[in-house]
């Protein structure tokens, strides 16, 4: 058995999957401003491929990179000459690659009550079929709906979560960058929750008798399938443009806020790549037109991991919004109330100073349109495993964070504006 599956991933990697034998993701502290500076130096050669799980901000801002196995001499012989001090965080990542996939090879994907398990990795067929039995199995409370097609035709599949008529409106959404793989199955666990706890715990069926909330756990369906087959470190999307060879846009740069900017990238092979143009992906345009079509969201909250953090506008300057004092309030009050499950600690602000100035994000486009309680979620964990977040982990993420959820859900509930 063993060695059957030995064989089956070496050829899963042989013919499909790129590897990552002998990569390491490597922790730098900069120290002082010269540290900063060729710090910089070394992001900017693109030929390193070198993979920023955590990009450089400033001075004593941790920094966390992928180096390619046929890189990492040069890259540390050129960090030990600057006397830039490094740690390994990942001391080889297909070793969690292999773990990964070792799971998703004999899957447990069914509980022997043949109910869904929440705690696996699911491929985007399985995670669509999920999303419709709930609708199934609610039939009075779950709907699904398209609000459009990706840019290789998959669909974007929305839950509706409504006691009926068009209630003003909660959106959640997960997964627009692919491999941030926690988020995505962070949603459909919340799709279940939502659905169950109707009827049952008071404060949902509160919020459910006066809300409606639109779930989708899939922004970027392209990359999600991409991340699962070809590539687990794929972060944008799969739009391409004839005569280019470097694929895809950040969908988190591409919305009408700031579009451009600084924190946004105008090489197309860049993680960063913002676009050719705002909305220019067919992912964020989709999701545009579905808000302002529905002409009453409430509250706007994405889902992206890794770093432990609650944040809010703005990112594309880093001035404070006239709300700040409130979404503060709201969201200390979310992370405290996240951290009294299991003790993951969460920091919380605006964008611009928790992470660092990113231009052409969904949620300050979504304060900017008027949607006041706009929030970003960086889900666990703080780098030990970074993207490959091993599955045991993933039901206790998706419980903590619903408890964050539910905070802000019930402040929008009993705010209206
Ligand atoms: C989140 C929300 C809005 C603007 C930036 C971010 C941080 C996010 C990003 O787009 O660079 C970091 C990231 O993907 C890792 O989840
Ligand atoms: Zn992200």
């Amino acid at each position: 058995m063993r060695s059957i599956l030995f064989f089956g991933v070496l050829i899963g990697y042989i013919y499909c999957q790129e590897t990552f034998v002998g990569d390491q993701v490597l922790e730098i502290i900069p120290t002082n401003e010269e540290q900063v500076k060729n710090l910089r130096l070394l992001e900017t050669e693109a030929h390193l491929q070198l993979d920023f799980w955590k990009p450089l901000t400033t001075l004593g801002e941790k920094v966390h990179v992928r180096i390619p196995f046929f890189r990492l001499q040069a890259v540390k012989i050129f960090l030990e000459y600057h006397e830039i001090p490094y740690s390994i965080m990942i001391e080889d990542v297909q070793v969690l690659l292999d773990k990964e996939n070792e799971e998703m090879f004999f899957p447990r994907k069914r509980e022997s009550s043949g109910s869904f398990n929440f705690g696996a990795y699911h491929t985007l067929e399985e995670i669509f079929q999920e999303m419709d039995s709930l609708a199934e199995q609610y039939p009075a409370l779950v709907s699904k709906l398209q609000i459009g097609y990706s840019f290789e035709n998959r669909p974007m599949n929305v839950l509706k979560f409504s006691t009926g008529g068009n209630k003003p409106a909660i959106w959640l959404d997960a997964g627009i960058h692919a491999r941030e793989w926690v988020t995505q199955a962070t949603a459909l666990w919340t799709a279940n929750q939502i659905a169950s706890d109707y009827g049952k715990d008071p404060s949902i069926t509160a919020l459910l008798d006066k809300m409606d909330i639109f779930l989708l756990p899939v922004t970027n369906p392209d990359g999600y399938v991409f991340s699962y087959t070809t590539n687990r470190m794929w972060r944008k999307t799969r739009s391409k443009v004839p005569g280019n060879i470097c694929v895809g846009v950040d969908p988190n740069r591409n919305w009408d806020a700031g579009f451009g900017g600084p924190g946004a990238s105008d090489n197309r092979c860049s993680d960063s790549y913002h676009g050719p143009s705002a909305n220019s992906e067919v992912e964020v345009k989709s999701i545009v037109d579905f808000i302002k079509n529905h002409g009453n969201i409430k509250a706007f909250i994405t889902l992206h991991s890794y770093s432990q953090l609650l944040m809010f506008p703005y990112g594309y300057k880093c001035t404070r919004t006239a709300d700040y004092d409130e979404l503060n309030g709201v969201a200390q009050k979310a992370a405290e109330s996240l951290t009294s499950l299991y003790g993951t600690k969460y920091k919380v602000g605006p964008i611009c100073s928790v992470i660092y100035q990113a231009s052409g994000g969904s949620i300050d486009w979504s304060y900017d349109y008027g949607i006041k309680y706009s929030f970003a979620f960086e889900l666990r964990d703080t780098g030990r495993y970074g993207f490959l977040l091993p599955t045991n982990q993933i039901v206790p993420t998706a419980e903590e964070t619903w408890k964050g959820l539910k905070t802000i859900m019930e402040h929008v509930r009993d705010h209206p504006y």
